[in-house]
């Protein structure tokens, strides 16, 4: 760390030392890897002495040993994002369930109307279903990622498209990658050009629609910025 002082105005000649009505002192402190501070200190009386400091102005957030810290966990506002679907199957796969963070819950259109004395029993996959992640206030986001669940009835969709809402209408992101997953609970990243929106949706077609297969199932949705997640 470099510290270098300079006294300002007020006195007449360098070399005192501050202590004088007008006297101001200025402290200059860097160091490698950090951000510069500067404080300027003023006096206005001497009583005993010792000079009393008036006020200090303060530019520079970063002093020496209190570099600015990131948080790992997550970016954004803080604010948690709350979830949304075209359709859920059952009362215990709603879209809440993409957001609590655990593996074995998650949102699905899956679902099954039992069999009845006139009816036969219904399962029957949609065409196409959408999840969205909404915000109280715009975030900033460049990938989403989601946790399918296959097996059974579930499989990956066929497509998906991502799009945001840009104050009117959902348009699609632009330059959307998408790397799926080759299992189930794995997730799939989709990466597009950064935007900053308070509504994220998911649009997907089912891989064999209307059948008794190609129901879908997300156990966790998240938004991303640069590889961290949003809350
Ligand atoms: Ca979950």
């Amino acid at each position: 760390m470099i510290v270098q002082s300079a006294p300002q105005g007020g006195g007449q000649g360098g070399g005192r030392a501050a202590g004088r009505p007008g006297d101001r002192i200025t402290v200059t402190a860097t160091s490698p890897g950090l951000r510069g501070a500067q404080v300027t200190l003023g006096s206005v009386a001497v009583r005993g002495g010792r000079a009393t400091v008036a006020g200090a102005a303060v530019a520079g957030a970063a002093v020496a040993g209190a570099p600015v810290s990131r948080e790992p966990a997550h970016s954004g506002s803080g604010q948690e994002p709350t979830a949304d679907a075209s359709y859920s199957g059952a009362p215990g796969t709603v879209p809440a369930a993409m957001l609590d963070g655990d593996q074995s819950t998650g949102w699905s259109n899956y679902y099954h109307k039992a069999q009845t004395a006139n009816l036969l029993a219904v399962s029957v996959s949609n065409p196409s279903d959408w999840v969205a992640l909404s915000w109280p206030q715009p975030q900033s986001f460049d990938s989403a990622v989601a946790y399918f669940t296959t097996g059974g009835p579930l499989a990956l969709p066929a497509t998906i498209a991502v799009s945001y809402w840009d104050g009117r209408e959902y348009v699609p992101v632009r330059n959307l990658v998408i790397d799926w997953a080759t299992a189930s609970g794995q997730p799939i990243t989709l990466t597009f050009d950064p935007v900053r929106s308070t509504r994220l949706r998911l649009d997907m077609t089912s891989a064999a629609p209307g059948t008794g297969a190609g129901f879908l199932m997300i156990a966790e949705l998240q938004a991303r910025s640069n590889g961290v997640k949003i809350r």
